[in-house]
């Protein structure tokens, strides 16, 4: 095995060959970042703490149907995530798969979950997979911070594979931003988590579109606290402790997800939205941004104030279990 590693690690493959290996294996977009790059030194670390051999990180998109990310129904947003995730880390392990048989050694990352969660409530993930994605020139980080891919828009998930072996040549960022400033991801955000000036309230996020994930980490605690069915139910109405309990028994389920469902970036939304920018924000931001639902905040956050600013929202309080550093 260390013969091995070190092999190829000398060698230096190039990057078409290794292009063509992830997308046929079904990757729609592929990028290399190499381990020393200065712009990497956020996340250097981490890489190495999952991988110290590492001298190439493969950055991987795979879109996600555009239509059912934009469909007021979010079980079909949700279902098209879970199938795209599902896909994804297929897709990177039948890449391992063949780089194995060139010689080349690595570790496949999680698209998202699971992380590393003796590190809660502090950064559970250990690479950023946007950044990565960003350095491979797959696409550039938008007002919603997404990345944009020129080609899908914010309808991409990612995700990175380390390896041993060197590439050439590297991948460099994109020279321009798709992101068109139209502003329509922070309209339609319900909780004011993404704002017209480029801040992002992370916590306001958190708390609603991963209510039944990390968000309803509360969902516990009421459930060993209440002291009968009265007080759990004056806290967790039936219809929430079923969505928890669907989100337990088959995946989470996402809130929301809005911010990438509008954006017009792509080369299907953007001549659409160029073409009819009334008509775009009528048909598809319009049935989000008035969708009735209930949206979770904390008490006194921004979130909550924008949230009573719309009246098709129903405002919900959420609690912290622990404060969030
Ligand atoms: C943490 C996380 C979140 C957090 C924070 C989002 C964020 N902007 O970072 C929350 C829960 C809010 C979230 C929500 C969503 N996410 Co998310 N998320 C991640 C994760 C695990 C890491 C993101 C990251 O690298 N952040 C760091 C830097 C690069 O991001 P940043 O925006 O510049 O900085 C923010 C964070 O660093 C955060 N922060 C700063 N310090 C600290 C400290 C701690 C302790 C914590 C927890 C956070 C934190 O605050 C900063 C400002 O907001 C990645 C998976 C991965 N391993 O990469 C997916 C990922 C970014 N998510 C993704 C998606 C799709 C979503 C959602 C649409 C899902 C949904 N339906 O809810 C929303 C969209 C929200 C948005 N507009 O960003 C995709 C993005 C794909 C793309 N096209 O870019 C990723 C890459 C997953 C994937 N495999 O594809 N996500
Ligand atoms: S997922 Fe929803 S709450 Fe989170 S930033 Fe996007 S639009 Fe806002
Ligand atoms: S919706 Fe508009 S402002 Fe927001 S990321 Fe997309 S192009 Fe940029």
């Amino acid at each position: 095995m260390a013969t091995q590693q070190k092999k190829a690690a000398m060698d230096i493959f190039p990057a078409k060959l290794i292009r063509q290996i992830c997308l046929e294996a079904g990757a729609d977009e592929v990028g290399f970042v190499e381990i020393d790059r200065p712009e990497l030194a956020q996340e250097r670390q981490g890489i190495l703490e999952n991988y110290p051999a590492t001298q190439t990180i493969i950055s991987l998109s795979r879109a996600l149907n555009r239509e059912n990310v934009q469909s007021p129904a979010r079980p079909l947003y949700n279902g098209e995530v879970r199938r795209t995730e599902e896909d994804l880390s297929r897709i990177s392990g039948e890449i391992m798969r063949h780089l194995n048989s060139q010689d080349i050694r690595g570790v496949i990352l999680n698209p998202a979950f699971p992380m590393d969660m003796n590190r809660w409530p502090g950064k559970t993930w250990d690479v950023s997979h946007k950044t990565m994605a960003v350095e491979a020139g797959i696409g550039v980080m938008g007002l919603n911070r997404l990345v944009l891919s020129p080609r899908f828009g914010s309808n991409i998930f990612l995700n990175s594979i380390l390896i041993n072996a060197q590439v050439d040549p590297y991948d460099q960022r994109l020279e321009q931003n798709p992101c068109l400033n139209c502003r329509l991801c922070a309209a339609v955000c319900p909780t004011g988590a993404v704002q017209k000036d480029g801040a992002f309230d992370f916590l306001a996020c958190a708390t609603h579109s991963y209510r039944d994930l990390s968000g309803g980490f509360d969902w516990a605690a009421a459930l060993l606290t209440s002291g009968d069915l009265g007080e759990y139910r004056a806290q967790f109405q039936d219809r929430e402790t079923m969505g928890l309990w669907q989100s337990l028994l088959f995946g989470f389920n996402h809130k929301c997800g809005y911010c990438q469902a509008v954006c017009p970036v792509g080369d299907v939304g953007m001549p659409r939205y160029l073409a009819d920018k009334k008509g775009y924000f009528q048909e598809l931001v319009k049935p989000l941004k008035e969708r009735a639902e209930p949206v979770y905040v904390l008490p006194g956050s921004q979130a909550e104030s924008r949230v009573k600013s719309n009246s098709h929202k129903e405002i919900r309080y959420a609690k912290l279990a622990r404060p969030l550093q």
